[in-house]
């Protein structure tokens, strides 16, 4: 009955009949949540939307806890054609202000915590509605959800219609908002499916954030097709990843998942029935590979992707998982290795920027139709920012960043976004964020200030000027106070110094 919806169709078809099959198990409960609960509530819930006024390619923005019900927004956004928007609740208001300016929403749906600090900024935004969500799964959404019946018919979509909208963080300091269709999550959800194996005999550890690509459309979406169940975590937690390892057959993370889970004991027994370790979001270091490989006796598999072209690149699934690569093109993306300036396709083994096309691609970038054009060829091709090379046997490798970002613990920060900030403050003549390496995420923000002349300036007071305005993870770790800035003959920054100069900053952290 949902076949007129694209996405929700194949999210819908591995667990028609299996109602009683449980989707969600909720880690440190006895609670399982059963498939026919979930679409029924998701169903409600689009129910809910259509009486408050959400229409069809409206947006639904939502910066709440990790819970069943904002799983049960997003399923009963596609279900009624509204536009899921996700926002990471670190983000400060100043943050919020924008994302809601921008993209317009008729409803918010905000942590039940934050309903009396956010009712005056959704008025400011002229938001129509605010409802919430709790972290125990209360709120006025569930009210509204359990005043309503189950049973909607599914508002027609088809493969080029908006799904959802993922903000991602711009090189000039403006967010953009990344449009992405349902054919886009429903192709690459499929693809990745059938390509790691998963079946309805699958349990996935889900301990990732579901406002980002790998918990919501990769870790979700794949559930939900193979008609498999996740062992549902509210959030990181080494210690209960390891009690339900058991029970469980497959764990996705970032690298930062892998490195904390090596330093527990018992893993190598906790491990002994899983199936498959992913890692992707950041780099995974050979050395985190080859350690993980000798105590569990299992090859990570990393992949590579992006908010704005879901999965590109896997390691194989039978064949070797090579580390410090991220495998192969995914069947149906084509990908080329480009002299960055010219576009020109380079020979096989160059270091080139990564460009890819596929029907995993989003749809553009919302309102911004030239910064769309700058990295979306009119051909198909998608300019990643990323430099690499593809091996002699067509592994492909991610050797650097062509854009200026920082990726700490699977957060994406844009160094120019928090050197804005920093400026601003009292005191700063100048700075330059870099991300610099750290054991636990892997890079970490660091910034070098020049105070202006005649003016003393101290770590703490650069961030405590900080607090409120970004949100936590991209503050820096280390704030260093300096005279100068190294800069090239044109003038510009040359943050490949600083980083040299602060490699060793956290070596021992
Ligand atoms: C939390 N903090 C971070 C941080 N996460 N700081 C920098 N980088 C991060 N990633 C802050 C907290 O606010 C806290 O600040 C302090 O660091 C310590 O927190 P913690 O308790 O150690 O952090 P924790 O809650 O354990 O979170 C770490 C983490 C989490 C790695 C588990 O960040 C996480 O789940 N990351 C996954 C991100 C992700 O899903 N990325 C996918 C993007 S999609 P204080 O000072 O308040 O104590 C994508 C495409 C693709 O990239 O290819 O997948
Ligand atoms: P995001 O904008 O959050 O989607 O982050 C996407 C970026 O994460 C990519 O452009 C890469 O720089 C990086 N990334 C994702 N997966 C990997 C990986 N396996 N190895 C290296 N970098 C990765």
């Amino acid at each position: 009955m949902y076949d007129a919806n694209h996405l929700a169709h194949r999210l819908r078809a591995a667990s028609v009949g299996r109602e009683d099959a449980p989707f969600l198990r909720h880690v440190g409960t006895d609670r399982v949540t059963s498939y026919g609960d979930f679409f029924a509530n998701a169903e409600r819930i689009a129910n809910a939307l259509r009486r408050m006024g959400v229409h069809v390619g409206d947006r639904v923005a939502v910066q709440a806890p990790k819970t069943q019900t904002m799983l049960e927004l997003y399923l009963g956004c596609v279900l009624s054609g509204a536009v899921f928007l996700p926002l990471n609740p670190a983000y400060t208001e100043s943050e919020l202000r924008y994302f809601l300016g921008d993209a317009t929403p008729t409803l918010l749906v905000c942590d039940a915590q934050k309903h009396a600090a956010l009712e005056g900024l959704a008025r400011n935004c002229a938001v129509p509605n605010l409802m919430t969500i709790a972290a125990d799964e209360t709120g006025t959404l569930a009210d509204a959800r359990d005043a309503e019946r189950p049973g909607f018919d599914p508002v027609p979509r088809n493969a080029d219609d908006l799904a959802a909208i993922l903000y991602t963080s711009g090189t000039t300091g403006r967010s953009k908002g990344a449009m992405l269709s349902h054919g886009a999550l429903a192709s690459n959800s499929e693809t990745l499916r059938d390509y790691w194996h998963f079946t309805s005999d699958d349990v996935l550890i889900h301990a990732l954030p579901i406002f980002h690509t790998h918990g919501l459309f990769v870790a979700t979406n794949i559930t939900l097709m193979a008609g498999g169940s996740c062992l549902f975590l509210q959030g990181f937690d080494e210690g209960a990843i390891l009690d339900v390892m058991p029970q469980a057959t497959a764990l996705m993370g970032v690298p930062t998942f892998y490195t904390r889970l090596l330093r527990q004991f018992g893993l190598a027994y906790a491990a002994r029935n899983m199936r498959l370790f992913i890692s992707g979001s950041a780099p995974l270091l050979a050395e985190t590979h080859a350690r993980w490989q000798e105590v569990t006796g299992h090859a990570i598999l990393e992949r590579y992707g992006m908010t704005e072209t879901n999965m590109n690149t896997s390691n194989p699934y039978d064949g070797e998982r090579r580390a410090g690569t991220v495998g192969f093109p995914l069947p149906g993306v084509e990908l080329k290795i480009c002299e960055p300036k010219t576009g020109a396709e380079l020979p096989r083994g160059e270091i080139g920027m990564l460009e890819v096309r596929g029907p995993n691609v989003f749809s553009g970038y919302w309102n911004m139709p030239e910064k769309t054009a700058e990295e979306l060829r009119e051909n198909g091709f998608f300019l990643t920012g990323d430099l690499g090379r593809v091996d002699e046997d067509g592994y492909v490798h991610i050797v650097g960043r062509g854009k200026d970002l920082i990726i700490s613990g699977g957060f994406n920060i844009y160094p120019k976004e928090v050197e804005a900030v920093i400026d601003d403050l009292p005191g700063v003549l100048e700075s330059a964020v870099i991300g610099v390496p750290h054991p636990d995420m892997g890079e970490a923000v660091v910034a070098v200030v020049v105070p202006q002349e005649g003016r003393g300036l101290m770590e703490a007071q650069v961030l405590a000027g900080l607090e409120g305005e970004l949100a936590r993870f991209k503050q820096p770790r280390r704030v260093i106070i300096a005279d100068d800035l190294p800069r090239n003959t044109m003038g510009k920054v040359q943050k490949n110094a600083l980083r040299e100069d602060h490699a060793g900053l956290f070596a021992s952290a």
